[in-house]
């Protein structure tokens, strides 16, 4: 290891940095971060370096900073922050975020919103020339999943936003102690971020050169000019993209979904199921269910230990939806929205003349003026077409750590994941899929229920809301490496596992004809526990064209045990019906976006879409448009 003192960046980063932070970054001895906080000490030009460490002073440093600069600024609760984004900065922003892959890569990439590599990272760097000056850059060490575990994966951090830094404390496991470990030369990946110049708010206002260039080759990711969570957090989505592609190249999966572990108390046991879902699809109200146990809401890894099948939560926290977290909905997490002591960041909701945040769905009446997302607020506020503003995003979050909650399962830290037993594919139509279906294998059940999730656009991207949208595994915005190859290494991944789990497809949002939903919200703990009843071999099941589905009588039981409730054989038949004509509608759509948007997508895949579209176009003779429940079989 050559002296890092004689390192081409040390005179530089002496001059940046206080000795206290130099010391810091130089006892860890590692040459490819040295080099890392030297070339963009070099590029962006900070005033000066902060290097963190592990320890609670720092992260204070980073929360009383984020106060000064006002990029949070305190509410009346102790520990409760508000912060900001623009009004333009609300959501991912697909148009700006590119996969940067080798020029031969790029046609293959299709929908993957990529971009020849060489010429991103001139178009990015030459953003980053100078961005910092006049601000302190920080430098954070964090780990994704547990600390020196199989699924470790180390990440450093340089930003100037203090919020950002804040957020990833919050998230993250903190990682110096984990590079103090790491063997000579050991990955890690980097995030640069520069929220670039900021108006009289602390907003970015240079959203021209708001860009999120993932090197696909490097594992960085250099983002400007942008402060949403999504687009700035570097452990967030943009880490996502690089484990996706790092997965694919060495055979595990980075998912997105969360995980969590329905409890049989009668039966005294934990069943653990990883769920994808797309935004604003029930994922974090599944992975929080009343009586059930949380590890994870977002990002999976899953790996094959020993011939098990096992995943861990990536993340320490949760940046959550906060639209509709209310008492009666979600009471686990509102009641810790509610305590005072903790530290939680709110953004985007709408802080009242009490200082107090106010959001969509809160179930409480919200003042009639106040600062939001908008700047100044009152009701009756419209934009520039007249179109009201509302008082708080839709997308507003809440960001705060998983320990907060009571309902935290004790396995989340287990540094060899929890043994996953179901795993779940949720999509969101009103007339297609049934509450639940479980698939008839795993390649089945990737290519059927994964492959054709959709849903309708939603406020966590920016642009129209409302459009029905292919999400292959809830996860098209973050795939990072060809589509084909995505789907086959999901195929290949429980190759040596001993125990498959069943792919379970499930569907919250069906209606009648009026447009009423046609069950309440908590039903899911109902296809849940089906599930779990499945897994331990406790329940049969109807064959139906997909899969399986329940039997009335023990859905009727479940009601019953878990809400007092009786469940109606008309509901179960009306949920319950196969809709054929929908299903060759979705399968159709999905051949189409494939055809259209995955080049590399192999022929076999295709071929099992239209077999399956014609077997069900066969089965329309016989049956009519719906198959009763109990009336196919194979
Ligand atoms: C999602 O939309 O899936 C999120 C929030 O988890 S974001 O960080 O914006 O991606
Ligand atoms: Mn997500």
């Amino acid at each position: 290891m050559p002296k890092l003192d004689q390192n081409h960046f040390a005179p530089l980063l002496k001059s940046k940095m206080s000795p206290e932070s130099y010391r810091k970054l130089t006892d860890l001895e590692n040459e490819a971060l040295f080099n890392f906080v030297g070339e963009y000490t070099e590029l962006c030009e900070p005033d000066s370096v902060y290097m963190c460490d592990d320890s609670n002073e720092d992260a204070e440093y980073i929360r009383e900073n984020s106060l000064k600069t006002r990029e949070e600024k305190p509410l009346t609760k102790k520990g409760h922050t508000i912060h900001y984004d623009g009004y333009n900065d609300q959501g991912r922003a697909p148009g700006a975020t590119k996969n940067l892959v080798s020029k031969e890569l790029v046609p293959l990439m299709g929908a993957l919103l990529a971009k020849e590599r060489e010429e991103g990272l001139a178009e990015v760097r030459e953003i980053l020339k100078g961005i910092m000056k006049g601000k302190e850059a920080i430098v954070k060490l964090s780990c994704e999943g547990p600390t020196r575990s199989p699924f470790s994966i180390a990440c450093a951090q340089i930003t100037d936003s203090f919020y950002v830094g804040h957020s990833e404390d919050l998230l993250y496991r903190r990682g110096y102690d984990h590079f103090r470990l790491m063997a000579p030369g050991e990955r890690f990946f980097r995030f640069v971020h520069s929220a670039g110049r900021l108006d009289e708010n602390g907003n970015s206002i240079e959203l021209d050169k708001r860009r999120i260039y993932q090197d696909l080759d490097d594992y960085i990711v250099l983002s400007t000019n942008n402060q949403y969570a999504g687009n700035s957090v570097g452990l967030k989505k943009h880490s996502m993209r690089l484990s996706i592609k790092l997965a694919g190249t060495e055979g595990w999966l980075c998912e997105h979904m969360f995980v969590m572990s329905v409890q049989n108390e009668k039966k005294g046991r934990s069943t653990c199921f990883c769920g994808a879902f797309p935004s604003a699809c029930g994922k974090t109200a599944t992975a929080m269910l009343p009586g059930e146990k949380i590890i994870g809401d977002d990002i999976a890894y899953f790996r094959n230990i020993n011939g098990e099948f096992r995943a861990v939560n990536v993340e320490n926290g949760i940046f959550g939806i906060i639209k509709d977290v209310n008492a009666v909905d979600d009471p686990l997490i509102f009641k810790t929205l509610q305590t005072p002591g903790l530290e939680i960041i709110f953004s985007n909701v709408l802080t009242g003349p009490d200082n107090e945040p106010y959001w969509q769905g809160m179930g409480v009446s919200h003042p009639k003026k106040g600062w939001s997302f908008s700047g100044d607020w009152f009701e009756g506020k419209t934009d520039d077409k007249g179109v009201p503003i509302p008082y708080a995003h839709s997308n507003a979050r809440y960001t705060l750590r998983l320990g907060y909650l009571e309902n935290i399962d004790p396995a989340f830290d287990d540094k060899n994941g929890v043994p996953v037993k179901g795993i779940i594919y949720g999509g969101r139509d009103s007339d297609t899929s049934v509450p639940i279906e479980e698939s008839t294998d795993w390649k089945s059940g990737i290519i059927l229920k994964a492959c054709t999730l959709e849903s309708e656009t939603t406020s966590a991207v920016i642009g129209q809301e409302g459009v029905l949208a292919p999400q292959p595994m809830a996860n098209l915005d973050f795939i990072s490496y060809p589509i084909g190859a995505y789907i086959a290494n999901n195929i290949k991944f429980v190759e040596g596992i001993e125990k498959v789990p069943p792919i379970y497809a499930v569907n919250y949002f069906l209606r009648d004809e009026k447009g009423q939903f046609l069950t309440h919200k908590l039903a899911k703990k109902v296809w849940l526990h089906w599930a779990e009843q499945r897994i331990h071999k406790e329940v049969g099941a109807y064959r139906t064209p997909l899969g399986f589905i329940p039997k009335y009588e023990d859905l009727k039981a479940l009601f019953a045990e878990i809400f007092a409730e009786d469940f109606s054989e008309g509901l179960y038949r009306e949920l319950f019906k196969f809709r054929i004509d929908p299903w060759i509608a979705k399968i159709s759509r999905a051949v189409r976006f494939y055809y259209h948007n995955a080049p590399d997508c192999p022929k076999e895949y295709f071929q099992i879409w239209k077999s399956t579209v014609h077997k069900l176009t066969a089965l329309k003779e016989r049956h009519g448009k719906f198959i009763e429940p109990g009336a196919y079989s194979e």
